[in-house]
């Protein structure tokens, strides 16, 4: 048990002090009076009891939201002064980062050290973006055949729902939210199962700066129940949601025979990180370790598929599975530790399962392929050579510190073998040459491409998918249309004809 004192007065691990749901700027229990546990991915020990909502406090949290956006203050401020409680709101969350950044590692098992100094300072930046864009977003003026003029308004969409996963609680909180509030939406979030906590802080965070009530909820609930009553709510404008592909196309499907509310969708991946001959090969083993096993490997843009030219090949084999190996496991409140517990034993059973099949199908496992201890969901890193295109580890989304790794002679075949699965979320490109490196950028059907670099994300760049990765993109100004309408003002020029 650690208790060493950080920052005076907290301690880890920290104190969960909001359990219940957030609707109407209130802290409430849920209809039912049900409550969900909360577990600890380190032990597999209960750590809290949330409330659990579901189709009613759904219908009570979107009821908020359609008041708070129909005759409430928000959507009728102006973008500066919506701003400046963003601002706030931003602060308030930079004074509790410690805190907030210990909430994801107690129910995800997330690093700390990587929520202080890599979640929390990004989400703090997306809110801030976006506070800063909330007075920039603006029509068009028009000049229209015949003797008539219009112009655009650009309108807050209304009532959005969010569904969010567990890999990045934090994280996916402000990337849907902050634009949405930018735009003037009013919203609930339903929070992943098995990361209740910091939503619930930030709903109390976002009170205390001043957004109004009705503006955010925070409904806690499975997905079959909460999260399925949100997306085929008849009052619900738009679904925001990250998750699988199979439950996107349930979200989709929902909304399609609900109201025709409008959707976006961040699904899974399985992207490739191309090493060519030129490449330095040490920083080329270090970025592929890192793209898959960061955040053990419990990421949608994870490197899983790594593709290395022939003439490097070998050395490349070597060199990974001795960096694997040195890679720490454990505790994710250690600050050496380099990889945490997977989320829960559905997932832990979900990658182990994957290793035997792996194995099965006639893959060889290099490195790693056990769970490390007998107590949590930790993992081993694992790297598979001899993978084949068709092996199914090499086409589902494994979702954990798994890597494939396979050879290739051509650029044209890296090209194809790199666009071979029904995903299209990011690739990776480590090469020194730039005609390769654009040829391969432009011939990659994903919506992210890092040429030596990986994970570089920032609140002004677009994220999103091709194919069945989903459609509409997070982050950047594109992400502000997902939360608006745009709407035709027309008039004469002249005195009116009719
Ligand atoms: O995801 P779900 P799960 C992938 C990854 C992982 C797999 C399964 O491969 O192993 O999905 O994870 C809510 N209507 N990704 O089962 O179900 C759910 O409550 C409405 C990739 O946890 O997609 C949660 O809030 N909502 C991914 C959210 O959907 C529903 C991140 C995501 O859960 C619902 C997570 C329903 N019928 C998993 N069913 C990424 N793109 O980063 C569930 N939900």
């Amino acid at each position: 048990m650690m208790d060493h004192n950080h920052n005076g007065d907290f301690k880890l691990p920290p104190e969960i002090k909001f359990t219940k749901l957030f609707i109407n700027g209130q802290f409430v229990d849920s209809v039912s009076g049900k409550r969900m546990e909360s577990v600890d991915p380190r032990s597999g020990q209960v750590i809290a009891e949330v409330a659990e909502g579901d189709e009613a406090d759904i219908d009570l949290a979107v009821k908020a939201a359609r008041e708070a956006f129909d005759h409430g203050k928000w959507p009728r401020m102006s973008g500066f002064e919506r701003g400046r409680v963003m601002m706030k709101f931003a602060d308030l969350v930079e004074e509790n980062i410690e805190e907030l950044a210990a909430l994801d590692s107690l129910d995800g098992g997330k690093l700390l050290s990587s929520g202080k100094i890599v979640d929390l300072p990004h989400c703090i930046h997306i809110l801030r973006y976006y506070a800063g864009a909330a007075d920039k977003i603006h029509g068009e003026t028009l000049k229209l055949a015949g003797e008539y003029q219009g112009y655009t308004l650009q309108e807050p969409i209304g009532v959005v729902g969010h569904i969010i996963p567990w890999n990045y609680p934090s994280t996916m909180f402000f990337l849907k939210v902050s634009p949405a509030l930018a735009a003037g939406c009013t919203m609930v979030v339903k929070p992943a199962e098995q990361t209740p906590l910091s939503a619930l802080f930030y709903a109390h965070l976002a009170n205390k700066a001043g957004i109004p009530d009705g503006v955010i909820n925070v409904v806690n609930g499975f997905g079959h129940t909460a999260g399925a009553a949100l997306s085929s709510h008849m009052d619900v404008d738009k679904i925001s949601f990250t998750g699988s592909t199979e439950t996107g196309r349930r979200v989709m499907e929902a909304a399609a025979k609900s109201n025709l509310k409008s959707v976006s969708l961040e699904l899974g991946g399985k992207s490739p990180l191309i090493i060519f001959d030129d490449a330095d090969l040490d920083m080329a083993v270090a970025l592929a370790r890192v793209a898959i096993f960061y955040n053990k490997g419990e990421i949608c843009v994870a490197g899983s598929r790594v593709y290395v030219q022939e003439g490097i090949y070998d050395e490349f084999v070597k060199k990974a599975a001795e960096s694997a190996q040195t890679w720490k496991v454990g505790d994710p409140f250690d600050p050496t530790v380099q990889q945490g517990p997977q989320v829960d034993k559905a997932q832990f059973d979900k990658v182990l399962s994957y290793i035997e099949l792996g194995k099965k199908e006639g893959a060889t496992l290099l490195t790693g392929g056990k769970p490390c201890g007998d107590t949590g969901y930790y993992i081993q890193p694992t790297i598979f050579t001899d993978v084949k295109e068709d092996m199914k580890i090499a086409q589902d989304e494994i979702f954990g510190p798994v890597m494939s790794l396979m050879k290739f002679k051509t650029i044209e075949e890296a090209i194809d073998k790199a666009n071979g699965t029904r995903y299209g979320l990011a690739a990776g490109i480590v090469t020194k040459d730039l005609n390769i490196a654009n040829r391969v950028s432009r011939s990659v059907r994903a919506g992210t491409i890092w040429i030596n670099c990986y994970f570089a994300f920032d609140p002004g760049c677009p994220f999103g998918g091709f194919k069945m990765s989903g459609f509409g993109r997070d982050l950047g100004m594109h992400a502000i249309n997902k939360y608006m309408q745009v709407k035709s003002v027309v008039t004469p020029l002249h005195s009116s004809p009719w």
